[in-house]
């Protein structure tokens, strides 16, 4: 039998109000989130983890500031705040969240030299995080996505699920936006010409 995943994207402390990278409203969808974790046959949750120092942080790049976009020899990237530091509370999951329900936690965005939003590939768009493989050879072929945020780590995640040939539903309400310059339009467009369902 066909099975359905839920994949719960970065709920954690820095993408949460009062974090480093804080999403507005961020903590806001974790009751949601807990309350349908039992309708699934498999629950995976992704972590942004990142050294020290990690390319992707305006503090590596002398003279720029966060929310700025720079040049990486993989494209183009925005610079972030320093954020989800592994080991540190703002890379920790928020307390609230059931991560017990959580059959595979899988980290990403460990690599300094490169960022990770996707679940499934980091952004060269073709080193993999082995989130293909675990979720084929458990049988799922049908993905719902929740988490933060929704115009990167869980756009970049359905839009490379649905590219991989899952069916994809991101859930809305389940999720929150940074909304970076129109980012979140722009996100849902792509995500709807992909053919992934926004429920
Ligand atoms: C994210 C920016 C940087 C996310 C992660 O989870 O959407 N955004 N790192
Ligand atoms: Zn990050």
């Amino acid at each position: 039998m066909a099975g359905k995943a839920l994949i719960v994207v970065d709920v954690q402390n820095d993408f949460c109000p009062g974090g480093a990278l804080a999403v507005a409203d961020g903590d806001a969808i974790v009751p949601g989130i807990n309350a349908i974790l039992g309708d699934y046959d498999v629950v995976v949750f992704t972590q942004d983890w990142h050294p020290a120092g990690h390319s992707s942080f305006a503090s590596q790049h002398p003279g720029r500031a966060p929310m700025e976009m720079t040049e990486m020899p993989y494209g183009p990237q925005v610079l972030w705040p320093d954020h989800c530091v592994q080991g540190s509370h703002g890379a920790a999951f928020h307390p609230d969240l059931d991560v017990d329900r959580a059959e595979l936690i899988i980290r990403k965005g460990f690599r300094r030299a490169i960022d990770s939003y996707s679940a499934f590939f980091e952004n060269d768009h073709e080193t993999p995080t082995g989130l293909e493989g675990y979720l084929r050879t458990r049988g799922v072929e049908a993905l719902d996505m929740v988490g933060l945020a929704t115009d990167f780590c869980v756009q970049y995640s359905a839009l490379d699920a649905a590219r991989l040939g899952f069916s994809v539903r991101v859930l809305e309400g389940l999720c929150r936006g940074i909304d970076l310059d129109g980012s979140l339009d722009a996100a849902r467009k792509a995500m709807r010409t992909a053919g992934v369902e926004l429920g």
